[in-house]
């Protein structure tokens, strides 16, 4: 090796560490999910993970990204600082290791509440792998250390002492690799949301952003962490009680919890967010479960002793209509449990009793105390359970109306699918009768049903349901998808597996979109998120030539697809770019947006309901020029939203 710590040789360990990272940039899929703007913010997400681990452990109160103009990205915590003393069964510093061995992170570090370990995190060597630089400063025992890699990971400066300081803490700066990514620009709005829901879970850590490209800086920092995080949710809600805000720590197991809950009118639909280690549990799990089976007895019991239910029993959805809860648990590594398709279910069963008793005692308490607002409450609850019993009933009713009649009456506007298997088929609701036309020819007649609409859906935001009815577009997508609206939808009676929302890739197709998409939030939610709502991406160019009399053909969706389809087609080729599906004829639009073997849909994923809720408020609200300044600044039709989940 050489003296100016320039490594020249490798031995047989490098190699063995090499081929972990190359596996890694062989399939970085498997690692960090995809190689789009999704599978590039994670790694930042890998960085700023150890960083919050050692917030969560006690060290350090603020955190600082920044996103720089050469495209790098730098991670700066105020912790320890990673250990660079030589680690005895390697021989090698144990900040090497860090960056250099999958799993490293998790497997050597001591904290015991751990945020991504087990769940989809992989270490900070992930991010080593996929970068094309990532530089190390750590400060420590009034020590500054510096360590470098370069192409995906190769050590270029092997760990060295650089100077003197009185700070502690960690700098991580890495850019990632384009040859990997299809693209390498991170977006401020999307690391913005992380942070700020990273700050609402750690109250007391400040999280600032600094944007080198524009200048903008921002902080994100909560005193009172999830009961903001309710409030925030609620912005635009009508509360009928307070936040409430619940903590214990389960003596026996180490699992702490904290709930913070709030009840709105004008809303019947749940919004409970739960986390554990400051991780999203997207598919629930015990701690969920514990919640609701605590809620439902401590409100059940308080009602029966103040005799308010003569004789009934509220069940567990009357009760939770126009909740908001935020449940954030911090369990030890040694109990973690993970189930479910995306590992974001919890599987420890502690939790379930642990979180019932918590929240039974603690919100029974709480409802005697404020003994005013639980009769409210619970009158609320029994409005619920009078509704809810309506609907069911004129459901009831309507399907045995159905039976005798064979045919539901369907708009003349639908271009109904010739199936009844319901999964199956699709609707497409298209923009503007010109494409929905061409969308009727082209489409499979067996499963695919095309229902035009003239001019924008109505915007459903803070609207009376009444009036929403009276939107002719509105009740016939309503009347199309055939299981009802707001308290009676039931998504068992849906007649689409999926509904395609196809508009023109330009701005006012994006504002279809939202419009559509806000209805659904508000009135149809299971579609949204048991993954019915998918938006068609139709290409943005055609690349053809005619040779012997033959056409020869690409569709390309981004410049990217641009380039290869030029080459595919060889010289001579002509390029032709849509400004709206209107341009395209029957079978050019089956051939690229409708045909499942063919076409690119999103699937919406509304992950984060604060963000869906902020995109809605934002999007819908009465100030038009921020609506379309944040159309043009977010929507980009030459990539995938990160809201939305790409399938073929
Ligand atoms: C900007 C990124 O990585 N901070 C960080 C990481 C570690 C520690 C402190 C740390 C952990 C421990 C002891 C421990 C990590 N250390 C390791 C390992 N910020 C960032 N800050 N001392 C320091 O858990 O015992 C992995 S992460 F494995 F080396 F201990």
């Amino acid at each position: 090796m050489a003296s100016n710590n320039i490594k020249t040789t490798y031995t047989a360990d490098d190699i063995h560490v090499l081929q972990g990272l190359e596996g890694v940039r062989k399939r970085p899929a498997m690692y960090i999910g995809s190689t789009n703007g999704t599978g590039l913010h994670h790694l930042v997400w890998e960085i700023v993970d150890n960083a919050v681990d050692e917030a969560l452990s006690g060290f350090g109160e603020k955190i600082t990204i920044t996103i720089h103009k050469d495209g790098s990205c730098s991670v700066q915590d105020e912790g320890r600082g990673i250990p660079c003393g030589i680690n005895k069964e390697t021989g090698r510093p144990a900040l090497e290791l860090v960056f250099t061995e999958l799993h490293a992170g998790g497997k050597f570090n001591s904290a015991v509440y751990k945020s991504a370990a087990g769940l989809h995190g992989v270490g900070a060597s992930v991010t080593n792998a996929l970068s094309v630089y990532l530089d190390v400063t750590v400060f420590k025992d009034g020590t500054i250390y510096h360590m470098r890699f370069e192409n995906g990971g190769h050590i270029v400066t092997e760990l060295e002492k650089i100077g003197n300081t009185k700070k502690h803490g960690t700098l991580v700066r890495f850019k990632p690799d384009p040859t990997i990514f299809s693209t390498v620009e991170f977006k401020r709005d999307i690391i913005a949301g992380h942070l700020k829901e990273s700050a609402f879970l750690m109250k007391g850590v400040h999280f600032v952003l600094i944007d080198e490209r524009t200048g903008d800086n921002e902080e994100f920092y909560y005193e009172n962490g999830l009961v903001e995080y309710v409030a925030s949710i609620n912005a635009s809600k009508s509360p009928m009680t307070e936040i409430a805000d619940f903590a214990d720590v389960d003596e026996n197991t180490g699992i702490s919890t904290e709930i913070a809950l709030q009840f709105c009118y004008e809303d019947y639909n749940e919004t409970i967010l739960s986390y554990v280690n400051n991780v999203r549990t997207k598919e629930g799990g015990t701690h969920e479960v514990g919640f609701k089976t605590g809620i439902t007895r401590a409100v059940n019991d308080f009602a029966e002793n103040y005799n308010l239910l003569h004789g009934k029993k509220l069940e567990g959805n009357d009760i939770r209509e126009g909740i908001t809860a935020v449940i954030s648990l911090k369990v030890p590594e040694k109990l973690l449990e993970f189930e479910g398709q995306t590992k974001g279910k919890l599987g420890t069963q502690e939790a379930t009793y642990i979180v019932q008793n918590m929240i039974y005692n603690k919100f029974t308490y709480y409802l005697t105390e404020n003994r005013d607002m639980a009769v409210n409450l619970i009158k609320k609850c029994l409005d619920s359970q009078a509704a809810r019993l309506a609907a069911r009933k004129a459901k009831d009713e309507a399907r045995s109306a159905k039976k005798a009649k064979t045919e539901v009456i369907l708009s003349d506007k639908l271009t109904p699918a010739q199936s009844k298997d319901y999964a199956k088929n699709e609707l497409f609701i298209v923009e503007g009768d010109s494409a929905g036309g061409s969308a009727k020819k082209g489409r499979d007649r067996l499963h695919q049903a095309i229902l035009p609409l003239r001019g924008k859906p109505l915007n459903t935001d803070g609207m009376a349901i009444s009036a929403v009815l009276k939107n002719e577009e509105i009740a016939t997508i309503i009347n199309t998808i055939g299981a009802g609206f707001g308290q009676s939808f039931d998504i068992e009676d849906i007649h689409y597996g999926k509904i395609i929302i196809m508009t023109d890739a330009d701005t006012d197709g994006a504002h279809i979109q939202t419009l559509l998409l806000t209805f659904f939030y508000h009135y149809m939610r299971p579609l949204i998120t048991s993954g019915h709502v998918y938006i068609a991406v139709p290409p943005l160019y055609r690349v053809f030539k005619e040779e012997n009399h033959k056409m020869k053909q690409e569709y390309a969706w981004d410049d990217e697809g641009l380039e290869k389809a030029k080459k595919i087609i060889g010289a001579g080729y002509k390029v032709s770019r849509y400004k709206g599906l209107g341009e395209m004829d029957a079978i050019q639009l089956k051939e690229t947006t409708m045909d499942p073997r063919s076409r690119l849909l999103i699937r919406v994923d509304i992950e984060d309901p604060l963000l869906a809720d902020s995109r809605v408020s934002t999007l819908m609200g009465k100030d038009t020029t921020s609506r379309k300044k944040w159309v043009e600044e977010n929507v980009n039709f030459n990539e995938i939203d990160t809201f939305m989940k790409e399938v073929k």
